[in-house]
């Protein structure tokens, strides 16, 4: 196979399957519940009733899925629980990982 061949290949691969990223908010015993009830529905658009739902179940799992993006949306989505939780000063950690 030629290399033009071989670069068209991989070109098609990554603009058809984009890696994708499942982002979780991890559990702890400081942050408030209505905290994380508001981080999921302004930066992962759940509507109240999801996102306390998923509230819920990352108090008693220790982790819940909010989204699945690309690298950089799921980045984005981390950078922004980060500093919201620091500008609160609550402890809530978000964490990315391949799907
Ligand atoms: N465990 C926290 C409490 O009892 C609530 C909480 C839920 C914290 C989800 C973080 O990602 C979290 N106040």
């Amino acid at each position: 196979m030629s290399v033009a061949r071989e670069f068209e290949l991989l070109e098609e691969t990554i603009v058809k399957h984009p890696k994708k990223f499942k982002v979780y908010l991890l559990n702890d015993d400081y942050t408030s519940m209505d905290f994380v009830v508001d981080i999921l529905i302004t930066i992962f658009h759940k509507s109240y009733e999801q996102a306390e739902a998923v509230m819920l179940e990352i108090h008693k799992m220790d982790r819940g899925l909010c989204g699945v993006y690309t690298h950089e949306i799921a980045e984005t989505k981390v950078i922004q629980v980060i500093k919201r939780s620091q500008k609160s000063g609550f402890p809530l950690k978000a964490i990315m990982e391949e799907e």
